[in-house]
């Protein structure tokens, strides 16, 4: 052990009684004027912390339990719920809003100047996104949220990007969890953008209470993504980009939805389909379209539609998430895993009839 080691108040020629350890310092201690909550992870606060913080609106709060909300371990799960448990009385008293249409179209923009036009009124606007390319691929069809710039900026807006998919009931669960959380926190529009790709539309059809499909004059139905059934999930068609040389076109666009719309099924009971003209770049129809959202609250909080599809929606998620997580803990059981590999081989063989493949299985996996 060399003198070095010895701390300086030793005697002189001491021995090595005298000697120390050097450890090495702990990496945890942080400068208490430094932001330490922003460093910290979803995970290690506590469950209060969380549920007042996202009570008293705090943003970042709000962020980690979203995050936590998302988290794929299943460990996570039960304070994610336990929050969501806690939160839940406070949810409810909100306009949610989806909002879909082809990449292009100008959802993006609409969402930014929509949202600060709806904040200078003194709401508190929540944006979050359901990006079905983010479940197949890293990319995103809804672009970057840097379109949002001056929302995002603005204190009483919140912006959430789509969060990754693989996890129990998917990006769907995930989102309807952060609304819950979004209106805890005193967001009272909550608007859901995604794209006319697969089932989004319908995913999205099933957590919102007024469906807003964006179009662009002459760019053809193909084009535009619109799929037999998908107007008939619209509360409202915007026609959006009309603006400059496009008035015309997009004035003819609107006829032609206004007739079509004469002949199907309108999504909401004691609500007439309407479509309307917007310029999203140039803040044009934003107000006339926020009436008309008043209009359909107001109608179908009058005719009961509205909770009716609240309570519809609620039992509908229910049920989905019970049928996945039936198929999920059943195909965890051991006895599945175990077995499974050689009836699918005997079934592929021929040499097992596939409903005895089936029975057998099933009553392996709920023994
Ligand atoms: N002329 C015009 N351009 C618009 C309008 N709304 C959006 N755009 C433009 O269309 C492009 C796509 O807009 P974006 O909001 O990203 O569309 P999203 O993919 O549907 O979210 C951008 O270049 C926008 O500036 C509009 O009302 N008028
Ligand atoms: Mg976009």
């Amino acid at each position: 052990m060399s003198d070095k080691r010895k701390p300086e108040w030793a005697p002189l020629n001491s021995g090595s009684e005298f000697a120390s350890r050097i450890v090495s310092g702990e990496n945890t201690i942080v400068n208490p004027m430094s932001n330490r909550d922003n460093k910290k992870t979803a995970r290690q606060y506590e469950l209060s912390e969380l549920v007042e913080g996202v009570r008293d609106s705090n943003r970042t709060l709000l962020s980690k339990a979203i995050t936590l909300i998302e988290s794929n371990s299943e460990k996570h799960f039960q304070m994610g719920q336990e929050l969501l448990n806690q939160l839940l009385p406070l949810s409810g008293a909100s306009i949610r809003i989806g909002i879909t249409g082809v990449p292009g179209a100008g959802k993006s923009t609409f969402i930014e100047n929509f949202g600060l036009s709806l904040i200078e009124k003194g709401h508190k606007v929540a944006v979050l996104a359901i990006d079905p390319s983010s479940c197949i691929s890293k990319g995103s069809i809804l672009g970057d949220k840097t379109r949002m710039e001056k929302l995002s900026c603005h204190p009483a807006s919140f912006i959430r990007p789509s969060p990754s998919a693989g996890v129990l009931g998917g990006v769907a669960r995930k989102t309807r969890e952060s609304i819950i959380l979004c209106e805890a926190a005193g967001y009272d529009t909550i608007l859901i953008e995604t794209v006319g790709v697969g089932q989004s539309e319908t995913t999205v059809r099933s957590m919102v209470d007024f469906f807003l499909l964006m179009q662009i004059a002459g760019a053809g139905d193909e084009l535009q993504g619109i799929k037999k059934g998908i107007i008939e999930l619209a509360d409202l068609i915007v026609i959006n980009k009309s603006d400059g040389d496009n008035i015309q076109r997009a004035e003819l666009a609107k006829q032609e939805f206004s007739n079509a719309l004469h002949y199907i099924r309108h999504a909401t009971d004691s609500w007439q389909t309407k479509a309307v003209l917007c310029s999203a770049l140039f803040n044009d129809g934003l107000d006339v379209i926020w009436d008309v959202v008043q209009d359909f609250k107001l109608a179908t909080i009058n005719s009961g539609a509205f909770k009716k599809r609240r309570t519809e929606q609620s039992i509908q998620w229910f049920e989905s998430l019970l049928a996945e997580s039936v198929l999920h803990s059943f195909y965890q059981s051991k006895a599945v895993i175990q077995l499974l590999p050689e009836l699918k081989e005997k079934v592929s063989q021929g040499s097992l009839p596939v409903a005895l493949a089936v029975s057998t299985l099933i009553s392996a996996g709920s023994r």
